[in-house]
């Protein structure tokens, strides 16, 4: 029996912006205040669902948080949840209004740390919400995240709070764990990948603690024999990769990662080799060096980012789906196609344009949660979230017709631009959650 990998994409929401609040994110602080267009944002993410979906691959989508988040606003000091709270926060801490407006639980690669059924003692499909307690605009996707995971699931899957214990317990979901196995119903090897501790970074703050880690592997009741924790190296955070997924990429055997990836290349080894040991079979390490690509455009480029993905067809080879800078820059584009064409790692590529996403600091990767289920769980989830050519148009006429196409943070105070963007977000939560 096959496990199945569910990609799970939410749609941007219509008050996305350029608030450049992402901690360490050198292309959120560098694209901050720019005008941002949200029409432009969700087509391009639900251009990329289509595209997954085409390959066959099990498309998932949620609808946008709700925002503004009238709660933040009330708890720092902006009483009164209507416009005057989003003027006063605009006037006085436009930090915060551009937090409560934020639509950054698009990159649901954070929202939580996943397992299945048969990587857990309990045999359950298990699903630890992400904290986010790194940054003020994340922060408040939790509880959110918790309830639409709850409802797409049911019964099908335990999904559990997200850590407590504030910043001591930073946690990033996904984006910081990789799960090495087959394409097989075998329990896997989990990879957990934190930054704190020494050597620190000198610039940015880690936002992956190694206890929150450890904390989200007790709470999915992985096997400890098969989990192992990787140290971030400081100058990869340093360098703007405030996640694993813009250093490295993984799927079933696969392992790529940049050289300045990780602190202890020693543990790689023995990643290595507990694979070999319980796949009887090689894990397929591919590093990248500083010379094939330097790390800063492995930043800029974020082919580290590209999504992976199995087609329906078990002969045909998993498929890449890069970001469109990797295909501009000479050596990024070089890499991706010796990977295809000489180590035949891929069967496929393709280039996509998240122009939108990529200026928040986004990527492909960023934009999905995957969610390996088998057969019997796939059939019992309620369809209604599920890609079809049908819910794509129904999406993208409620984004055409109702979503703004240049927003500034400004614009978010606008009495006319909220209304309008509160209902867009109930009719899209509805064709979504109601169908
Ligand atoms: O947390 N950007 C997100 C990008 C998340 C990318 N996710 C992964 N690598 N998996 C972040 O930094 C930008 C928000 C702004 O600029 O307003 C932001 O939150």
């Amino acid at each position: 029996m096959r496990l199945i990998e569910m990609q799970v994409d939410r749609i941007v929401g219509p008050t996305h912006h350029f608030g450049g609040l992402g901690v360490g994110n050198v292309a959120s602080a560098r694209h901050a205040g720019e005008v941002s267009n949200p029409a432009a944002a969700a087509l391009e993410g639900l251009d990329k669902m289509r595209l997954v979906a085409s390959l066959g691959a099990e498309q998932w989508i949620l609808p946008p948080q709700e925002r503004p988040d009238y709660e933040l606003l009330d708890s720092l000091g902006f009483a009164g949840r209507d416009t005057g709270s989003l003027v006063d926060a605009l006037d006085q801490a436009p930090r915060i209004l551009s937090a409560a407006m934020s639509c950054s639980a698009m990159w649901t690669a954070n929202a939580a740390t996943v397992c299945p059924a048969i990587d857990s003692l309990p045999g359950r499909l298990s699903i630890t919400i992400a904290n986010l307690n790194a940054s003020l605009h994340r922060v408040i996707e939790a509880q959110a995240t918790e309830a639409d995971l709850r409802s797409l699931f049911g019964t099908v899957a335990t999904v559990r709070t997200a850590v407590a214990g504030g910043s001591a317990m930073r946690d990033e979901g996904a984006a910081n764990q990789m799960r090495l196995g087959g394409p097989d119903n075998q329990s896997g090897i989990h990879v957990f990948v934190y930054g704190d501790g020494q050597p620190h970074p000198h610039k940015h703050w880690p936002r992956q603690t190694l206890a929150a880690s450890q904390a989200v592997v007790r709470n999915l009741r992985l096997d400890p024999s098969r989990v192992f924790f990787l140290k971030q190296h400081p100058r990869a955070i340093d360098a703007g990769a405030f996640h694993n997924d813009v250093v490295a990429a993984s799927h079933h055997n696969l392992l790529l990662f940049h050289e300045s990836a990780y602190q202890d290349s020693g543990q790689l080894d023995r990643i290595a080799e507990a694979y070999r040991e319980a796949f009887d079979r090689e894990l397929v390490r591919v590093q990248v060096s500083e010379n094939q690509l330097p790390l800063a455009n492995a930043i800029t480029t974020y082919l580290f980012n590209s999504q992976i993905v199995s087609p329906a067809d078990p002969s045909a080879g998993p498929v890449l789906i890069c970001p469109a800078q990797v295909q501009t820059d000479l050596r990024a584009g070089r890499l991706v196609a010796s990977w295809r064409d000489e180590r035949r790692l891929f069967s496929e590529v393709h280039f996509v344009e998240l122009g939108q996403s990529m200026s928040g600091g986004g990527g492909p990767a960023c934009l999905r949660l995957r969610i390996p289920v088998t057969k019997d769980q796939l059939d019992r989830l309620p369809k209604r979230a599920r890609w079809s050519a049908a819910l794509d148009g129904q999406l993208r006429e409620v984004i055409e017709t109702h979503y703004p196409s240049r927003l500034t943070l400004a614009d978010l105070a606008s009495d006319d631009v909220v209304r309008k963007a509160q209902q867009t977000q109930r009719r899209l939560r509805e064709i979504l959650t109601t169908g």
